[in-house]
């Protein structure tokens, strides 16, 4: 065991110095007394994606890791583009969030080449290369569909007849919109009941999800409940609801994922009936990844993220509380 841990810490001051002193097998271009870090994220698209950013950023600073930022305004392009541009300078480890599961391999393929580490963060990609990342630190989609979904099924069990159920969806082709998808359908199956009788993408915006709403509204009778990807296109169908003068929360269920700042008012105020938390503060574990990663230590293929759910009476108790 000695001579293992020896060895290691032997491995882990020669990669160190390495890194430090910018090795010539790629990677190592972080200054002297940190790594360097390239994060491309996907976005500002939601409350979400900005308590994201910051918490990158903050723990970035208070690591001392020497943080490139780029904001993909939702394109991969973007996102491939930034990556190139880190494997450019040479940075130590890239860490992203890719917009859309598939399309990486090219991309992540070139960062292998130049011995630069790779860490998803909050989405993953669905290549069938897993040596192209060294872990990916997110949440389990699924099982925040399967929450939503069991609770609807709880909430309904005392309700005769069909349950209409339209689907705001996320981005498409994105993990957590494909996911979440998922995991609902499977809950729901318990009860014939519950249906989908609507599901278009809304792209995690409100205003995506409100135009979504309205045209739901118009064109689909009898809407029982809204099932939200996230806290954002459930407020912008919460918008469309009400200017339709029906009351969200009573007319129409809303059960929403994420649990930000905006998300949360609305469910104390009874305006959504159930949120499933999705946590965004995901900087410090990134971080501690980062550093292990690029000290060639070993480190977890997955690290899932702790999370909640909250119906309207937790989220009075918690709302002043929340940090996002
Ligand atoms: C989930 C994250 C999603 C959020 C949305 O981890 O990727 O993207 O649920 C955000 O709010 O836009």
């Amino acid at each position: 065991m000695f001579k293992k841990s020896f060895v290691a810490v032997v491995a882990a001051t020669l990669a160190l110095t390495a890194c430090g002193g910018g090795s010539d097998a790629g990677g190592g271009g972080g200054s002297d007394d940190g790594i360097t870090m390239g994060f491309a994220q996907v976005g500002a698209e939601s409350g979400w994606r900005t308590a994201n950013t910051k918490s990158v950023q903050d723990s970035a600073k208070e690591a001392g890791v020497d943080l490139k930022f780029s904001d993909a305004q939702q394109k991969q392009e973007n996102q491939i583009k930034a990556i190139r541009s880190y494997i450019q300078q040479q940075v130590d480890v890239i860490a992203f969030s890719p917009v859309v599961e598939s399309g990486w391999d090219t991309v992540l393929k070139e960062a292998k080449d130049a011995d630069i580490p790779v860490i998803l963060t909050d989405r993953s990609v669905d290549s069938a290369d897993t040596s192209l990342y060294k872990t990916f630190l997110g949440s389990d989609f699924v099982e925040e569909g399967k929450k939503a979904g069991d609770w609807l099924v709880q909430d309904s069990a005392s309700t005769d007849g069909p349950i209409n159920i339209v689907e705001l969806q996320g981005t498409t082709g994105a993990a957590p919109a494909i996911d979440r998808k998922e995991g609902f359908e499977a809950a729901i199956a318990a009860d014939p009941d519950l249906k989908i009788v609507q599901s278009q993408t809304g792209d995690f915006t409100r205003s995506g999800g409100k135009q979504v709403m309205e045209a739901f509204l118009k064109n689909t009778p009898d809407i029982d409940v809204v099932y939200a990807h996230n806290d954002d296109m459930g407020l912008g169908a919460i918008e469309a609801i009400e200017a339709a003068g029906k009351v969200p929360g009573k007319d129409i269920k809303i059960i929403t994922v994420d649990a930000v700042k905006d998300g949360m008012t609305a469910l104390s105020e009874g305006k959504i009936n159930y949120i499933v938390e999705c946590n965004p503060l995901l900087g410090d574990q990134l971080m501690d990844l980062a550093e292990k990663v690029v000290a060639g230590e070993e480190v977890p293929a997955r690290v899932v993220t702790e999370e909640s759910a909250f119906t309207p009476e937790q989220a009075k108790e918690v709302l002043a509380s929340r940090e996002y």
